[in-house]
C-alpha cells in the first residue's frame, strides 16, 4: 500500500512517463566525436525527461527554428535538461551574432553553460518574441542554473534572458531596448553587471529578485539598475540612468540596499562594500552594512557560489542572511559550532 500511496503523490507528467514505460536517456554531445556533434542535433531527438550533456567546448554551429520563426543555436524541448559535464567556464553556446543562443520550452532546464553572442533582433514588423531574449528565451516555468549569460543582444526585451527562473547565474555585457540583462524573469542569487538598455532597465526590466546584486548597469533613458518588480535581500547600487533614476524606477524593495533609500522594511542606502568593483568582484568586505542584514528566506539556503546561507558574518553568535548574491565568510566565525571555522569549512581557506 505504501507504494501506491507514493505513486499517487507523483505529479501528473511523471506518472504518465512511468505508466508509458519510457526511460529517461542521456544524450552525449561532443564536437570531437560524441553521438551528437551539436546541441541542436541532440535536441531534435530528445523528449521529456531526457538529459542532453555537453562535453567541454564552444558550440557555434547548428541551429533550430523556434515557433516564433527565429533561429536558435538550440531549442530545448519541454521537460528536457541541457547541461554541461564540466561547468560554464569550459562549455559555451555561441550565437555568433547570427542566431539566438537558446530557446527553452515549458519545464526545460539549462545548467552550467555559458551563452554568448546570441541575438534576437528581427525587424519591427516581427512579433515581440522574435525581438526578445537574445541569449535565452525561456518559458515561464523553465529553469536556468549556474550559467553565464554574456554579450547577447535583443531589439526589444531582455538582451541576456527573457522569461524563466534564473538561479546562481551571472548576466553581464548584454544589451536590449528594455532590460539589458533580463526581462520578465524571476532571479535568485544572481549577479547583473555592465548590461545596457536604450530605454528602461539597464540590469532588469519587470523582473523580481531575491538575493541579487545589480551594479554597474546603464539605461540611457531611466532605471539604470531595475525597472519595476520586487527586490528582496538584494543590492541595487552604482547603476547609471538618466532622468534622476540611477538605480531604479517604480520598483519595490524589502531588506535591500539601494540609493536613494527605498521605502519599505529593512532597506538601507549605505555603501555596500564590494571587494573589488573595478574588477567586477561584487563579494562583500568587512564591515559591509549588507552583512547579516537580509531577511530569512527558507527557499534560499545557499549563495551564488553554493556557500550555505545563513552564516554568522559579523561573528556575534547569530547567523543571518546577507543582502546580495554572496554570503560573507567571517575569518573567525564558526556558524555551526563544530570547531571548524566557516572559511575553512566552505573552501575560502585551506
Ligand atoms: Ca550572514
Ligand atoms: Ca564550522
Amino acid at each position: 500500500m505504501m507504494i501506491h500511496t507514493a505513486l499517487f503523490r507523483l505529479s501528473a507528467p511523471v506518472f504518465v512517463l512511468l505508466a508509458a514505460g519510457a526511460a529517461a536517456r542521456t544524450l552525449h554531445v561532443d564536437p570531437a566525436g560524441g553521438a551528437y556533434r551539436t546541441p541542436a542535433a541532440a535536441a531534435a531527438e530528445a523528449s521529456a525527461g531526457d538529459v542532453i550533456e555537453l562535453a567541454p567546448g564552444v558550440y557555434g554551429s547548428g541551429a533550430q527554428t523556434a515557433e516564433d520563426g527565429i533561429r536558435s543555436r538550440v531549442r530545448i524541448p519541454a521537460g528536457v535538461t541541457l547541461r554541461s559535464r564540466e561547468g560554464a567556464e569550459v562549455t559555451v553556446i555561441d550565437g555568433a551574432r547570427e542566431v539566438r543562443g537558446v530557446r527553452m520550452m515549458s519545464g526545460s532546464r539549462l545548467i552550467g553553460i555559458t551563452v554568448r553572442n546570441g541575438t534576437a533582433s528581427a525587424g519591427p514588423e516581427a512579433p515581440v518574441t522574435a525581438r526578445s531574449g537574445g541569449g535565452v528565451y525561456a518559458a515561464e516555468d523553465a529553469r536556468i542554473l549556474d550559467c553565464v549569460i554574456v554579450s547577447n543582444a535583443a531589439g526589444m526585451y531582455g538582451g541576456g534572458i527573457y522569461g524563466g527562473g534564473i538561479e546562481r547565474t551571472i548576466l553581464r555585457d548584454n544589451h536590449a531596448r528594455r532590460g539589458g540583462g533580463a526581462a520578465y524573469a524571476e532571479l535568485i542569487n544572481s549577479v547583473l553587471y555592465a548590461n545596457r538598455a536604450e530605454h528602461f532597465g539597464g540590469g532588469a526590466y519587470r523582473c523580481d529578485g531575491v538575493h541579487c546584486t545589480v551594479a554597474g548597469n546603464i539605461a540611457e533613458f531611466g532605471a539604470g539598475g531595475v525597472f519595476e518588480g520586487t527586490w528582496e535581500n538584494s543590492i541595487v547600487m552604482y547603476n547609471r540612468g538618466a532622468h534622476g533614476s540611477r538605480n531604479s524606477l517604480w520598483a519595490a524593495f524589502v531588506y535591500s540596499c539601494s540609493d536613494p533609500l527605498p521605502r519599505g522594511k529593512g532597506n538601507i542606502d549605505e555603501a555596500p562594500g564590494f571587494l573589488d568593483p573595478a574588477q567586477r568582484d561584487y563579494r562583500l568586505i568587512y564591515p559591509s552594512p549588507c552583512i547579516d542584514r537580509g531577511a530569512f528566506r527558507d527557499r534560499v539556503m545557499e549563495d551564488c557560489n553554493g556557500t550555505p546561507r545563513p552564516l554568522d558574518g559579523n561573528n556575534d553568535g547569530v547567523a543571518d542572511h546577507d543582502m546580495g548574491a554572496y554570503e560573507y565568510l567571517h575569518p573567525s566565525a564558526d556558524t555551526d559550532n563544530d570547531g571548524v571555522r566557516d572559511r575553512v569549512e566552505w573552501g575560502a581557506e585551506q
